[in-house]
């Protein structure tokens, strides 16, 4: 080979290492990508070839050493130059401002002291040291003093630098920070690992632990890990005095120059109440965070004031960690009881010891089904994790085995339906265990009136679910069609029951009658048959004998209804006893308007949206059904047919999807502009 053929593979070399690592920066840290997945596939594969060919050509800073090394025997020790230190934490505001006074002593300060406030990530913290640009070593926190060496496993991690961008860096450079894994990466992989039939972690701290623990750095490549950084530790050398600005906000910023990620909602606020005020703010958008965090960390911003402050044994005096109340607790699994949903599906739910998490009481959570609980391995008396984030149903998250009593029982399924002792069957290939009841069973009859009168059915006001129980357990109704036939005189009857709401109930109870025939068919409670659904059937048949009168393969036909749902539509108008409740309904009066098959055109009409990620204003149930009632189709991924996708923080692979195939993006304040566009009142 000459010599100029020699040199063309090591300058295209160069040329591949320059772009990938500026798209993975962009991708990674700016979170603006600017090429799709597969151009960068493209890109590293090239690479990774010409590597392989002339092995010189590799190197620590090269992209392809992202992909992992091969396994390690162990992880060495390092030994921090400067201990890590941990935070003193702060869980009310007096101790807050507890911690402002001593700061304000120490300095000999009267006026108000600036601090950097920053979320506090609920991850792991790593060392990372630079030498003249390059990273060299990655390190644990360990015990403060020494941790252990995971360079092959940081520099898989996309979003922190090989090598780092721009000049004018000091040559020896240690970066600290969290690493972590988001929300919307955590819930992917437990999928896989789930599909995979392995196990999955309890939550994204630990997964973010696990993965990094990995002495096969290609398993941690597979791995949504990211790292912000939080601050500089041991500097040394060309540079070193003057490279970095005062404040710890300024020298954060000058790490995001250099190809750092930092975080978006770092902030410096001039004195003690505006941390307070950043706490509750921060606090009320912790759910719609893309990634879990326990407090926010707050830092006296000037580097010159935090020298003077110092130390006490193992953490900084001019830093504060207030703490959120926790999301996950333990308590005692007292007992499991079985109840049984509208559908015969019975559901183990778990009975626990009161305990206060995330805010709230919690003395029950559900446990799903019976995988759940094998997957959990949970037995009576356990002392088990229980997680309540935001406004989500309580789970059991995992057992503290350590803590097991002798005594743990294991946990029976009921072979009997516990509220009407029929048999409790599960279908090949389901998971769910059901009461073959019916409409016998008193529970599944309860729960078939209170869907049939909630706010999305025939909407009768004022009839809650405990109402419903007492007129079953009274036996004054056994069906839906039974409520119109109730008098006065029964209703005043009841417990705590007044005249005026007795007459109020019968007055809703008559208004209710005059309905829609989608809302009609939801009311009914066929199974898989949801609010779209319904409107679709009611769309497409345009009357309720063609609705009844259809076999499956006229259902198929219609929006949204595939095999199963066909079956369980035309099943239900199979059984006589549902004919007869619905003739029974319209005897006592439920009716609607006669529809016409081809109605006006909605404004969103043949209009198709993905919604994805987590949303602060509304809940994403509701903006997909108010989508929904203006037209629109919502898909569950994105493909070249979809209009527009809405994402909100913590949105993942459905909007990198949309970003590769060019599809419109907006955000939720854009979404609720478009609703109120459209008079939807929110
Ligand atoms: O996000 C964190 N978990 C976090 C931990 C953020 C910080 O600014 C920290 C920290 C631990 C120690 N700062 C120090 C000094």
């Amino acid at each position: 080979m000459s010599q100029s053929s020699i040199l063309i593979p090591f300058s295209r070399a160069g040329d591949l290492k320059i772009q990938l690592t500026e798209h993975n920066h962009r991708y990674y840290v700016l979170d603006a990508p600017q090429v799709p997945d597969v151009e960068y596939d493209r890109l590293l594969r090239e690479l990774q070839a010409l590597e392989q060919q002339f092995p010189e050509l590799k190197s620590s800073d090269s992209p392809t050493q992202r992909i992992g090394a091969p396994p390690l025997e162990g992880f060495g020790s390092v030994s921090h130059e400067i201990p890590m230190l941990s935070l003193d934490n702060a869980f009310n505001s007096d101790e807050m401002r507890e911690f402002d006074r001593r700061v304000h002593e120490r300095l000999k300060q009267s006026s108000d002291i600036e601090y950097a406030c920053e979320p506090k990530l609920d991850g792991l913290a790593v060392s990372l040291l630079y030498r003249d640009g390059l990273l060299v070593r990655g390190a644990t926190r360990g015990d403060g003093q020494k941790g252990e060496n995971i360079t092959q496993n940081v520099r898989t991690i996309g979003s922190i630098p090989l090598r780092l961008s721009g000049a004018g860096y000091p040559s020896v450079l240690e970066v600290r920070g969290e690493i972590y894994m988001p929300k919307a990466g955590f819930d992917k992989l437990n999928q896989n690992q789930r599909d995979k039939g392995e196990k999955v972690f309890v939550n994204p701290r630990n997964a973010a632990a696990g993965s990094l623990r990995q002495l096969d750095s290609r398993i941690t490549a597979t791995r949504p890990l990211e790292m912000c950084a939080y601050s500089t530790g041991w500097i040394e050398g060309d540079n070193s005095e003057q490279a970095l600005p005062d404040t710890h906000t300024s020298r954060l910023q000058r790490l995001a120059d250099w190809g750092f990620l930092i975080n978006a909602e770092m902030a410096a606020v001039p004195n003690i109440e505006a941390c307070l005020d950043y706490f509750d703010r921060l606090g009320k958008k912790r759910d719609a965070l893309g990634y879990d965090i326990d407090g926010i960390v707050f830092k006296v911003n000037s580097h010159a004031l935090q020298q003077q402050l110092g130390f006490v044994s193992r953490a900084p005096r001019w830093a504060i960690a207030h703490k959120f109340p926790a999301q996950e607790e333990i308590t005692e699994l007292l007992d499991v009881e079985f109840q049984v949903g509208r559908t015969g599906a019975v559901t183990p739910v778990a009975r626990l010891q009161a305990v206060f998490v995330g805010g709230v009481t919690v003395s029950n959570a559900t446990l799903h089904n019976r995988d759940e609980i094998a997957r959990l391995g949970v037995k009576l008396g356990d002392s088990v994790i229980v997680r309540r984030a935001g406004d989500v149903i309580p789970q059991v998250v995992s057992v503290v085995l350590d803590k097991r009593p002798a005594d743990a029982a294991d946990i029976i399924y009921p072979l009997l339906c516990p509220v009407c002792e029929s048999p409790v069957e599960t279908l090949a290939g389901e998971t769910v265990a059901r009461c073959t009841g019916g409409l016998i069973c008193g529970a599944q009859r309860k729960e078939a009136i209170k869907h049939f009168a909630s706010r999305k059915a025939l909407d009768v006001d004022g009839l809650g679910d405990k109402l419903v129980e007492q007129l079953v357990d009274e036996k004054l109704i056994a069906a839906v069609a039974d409520l119109y036939s109730l008098e006065l005189n029964q209703i005043v009857a009841l417990d705590r029951m007044g005249i005026k709401s007795a007459e109020n109930l019968l007055q809703a109870l008559n208004v209710s009658k005059n309905t829609s025939l989608a809302k009609f068919i939801y009311a009914l409670g066929i199974r898989e048959v949801g609010e779209a659904t319904a409107r679709s059937l009611a769309k497409y048949f345009g009357n309720l004998p063609a609705i009844t009168a259809a076999d499956q393969e006229s259902l198929k036909k219609v929006d949204d209804v595939g095999p199963i749902v066909a079956h369980f539509i035309f099943d239900f108008f199979q059984q006589p006893h549902n004919l007869e409740a619905v003739a029974g309904l319209q005897e006592a009066g439920v009716n609607w308007p006669d529809i016409e098959v081809a109605e006006e055109n909605l404004p969103l009409e043949g209009l198709s949206y993905v919604v994805t990620g987590t949303f602060s204003q509304i809940k994403r149930a509701d903006a997909k059904v108010q989508l929904q009632n203006l037209g629109a189709k919502v898909a569950g991924s994105v493909s070249a047919k979809t209009h527009c996708v809405i994402a909100g923080p913590a949105a993942g692979a459905k909007l990198t999807k949309a970003q590769e195939l060019g599809v419109d993006i907006i955000d939720e304040d854009a979404l609720l502009v478009l609703l109120r566009s459209h008079g939807v009142s929110l």
